[in-house]
């Protein structure tokens, strides 16, 4: 049995509720059976309550498009989530983690959508330009802890991102350099071909997931590739800044009390 319609909105009010108070949740898997069709939809479900409260959709995300990450979770199969425009952090801005869970943050790069990709429009026709980001994900589960379908109904863990300077695209994006320095020191490291071989696949299997699942992309959307590197607790009072070789860095500053729970980096 997979979630019915009546469960889809009740699991979405649920993870809502977790957000805006920041309450951690037990996994959905515990109580109901959610596949990833039903998951999903409790994600659309989760969005149209935000989007209904005046938020606006400014882009999609990946999830679980490298191997670090796949293993910092325990789930191996790369996921689609969502960006709004209240959950965007201008480069250089500060971040306020008190209201969320146990946050955690990781290098990512940008694509800024030329056009509504569909499967099978090249990458050079879908993208205007390049930049590196930062990403803040916030599980709104106990522990950090979750089921494929807990993750995608969980809108893949996101909270807040920063988009550095655009940059055009350049010839290769397949083995940059990135890094990820917390005050000065660099606490991650790794390359773009950690997201799957070539971040370019990471907007196909979006494209994908987005035709299956929706959302519908739409030129001028922000899209993140997922993260090349394990993510790392984030405290208040730091400058979090990542950096991708040819493509410059993006950057915010931690403010806040402690959050909730600060569920350790890996599991
Ligand atoms: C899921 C979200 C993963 C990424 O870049 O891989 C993600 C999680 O780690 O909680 O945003
Ligand atoms: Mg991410």
């Amino acid at each position: 049995m997979t979630a019915t319609s009546i469960d889809t909105a009740d699991l979405a009010a649920r993870l809502d509720d977790a957000a805006v108070t920041g309450t951690p949740i037990p996994q959905l898997a515990d109580t109901h059976r959610v596949d990833v069709d039903a998951a999903y939809a409790v994600q659309q479900a989760l969005l149209a309550r935000r989007t209904d409260r005046g938020e606006r959709l400014a882009g999609a995300k990946m999830g679980l498009t490298s191997q670090a990450k796949m293993v910092q979770v325990g789930v191996d199969e790369p996921i689609l989530g969502q960006l709004t425009d209240t959950t965007q952090v201008p480069d250089g801005g500060s971040v306020d983690i008190s209201g969320l869970i146990h946050p955690r943050v990781e290098p990512e790069i940008a694509f800024l959508l030329d056009r509504p990709p569909t499967p099978g429009t090249p990458f050079t026709d879908a993208v205007r330009a390049v930049a590196p980001a930062l990403e803040v994900i916030d599980s709104r589960y106990a522990n950090f802890t979750f089921s494929l379908p807990d993750v995608i109904a969980d809108n893949t863990s996101a909270a807040l991102f920063t988009v550095g300077p655009w940059q055009p695209v350049p010839d290769g994006l397949d083995n940059l350099g990135v890094l990820l320095d917390i005050d000065g020191h660099t606490v991650q490291t790794g390359s773009t071909a950690a997201i799957l071989g070539d971040p370019r696949r990471a907007l196909a299997a979006g494209v994908a997931l987005a035709d299956r699942h929706g959302p519908d992309l739409r030129a001028g959307w922000i899209f993140l590739a997922g993260a090349a590197t394990a993510a790392v607790p984030l405290a208040p009072g730091v400058h979090v800044r990542a950096t991708v070789q040819g493509l410059g860095t993006a950057a915010f500053t931690t403010t806040g009390g402690t959050p909730l729970t600060t569920t350790g980096g890996t599991r």
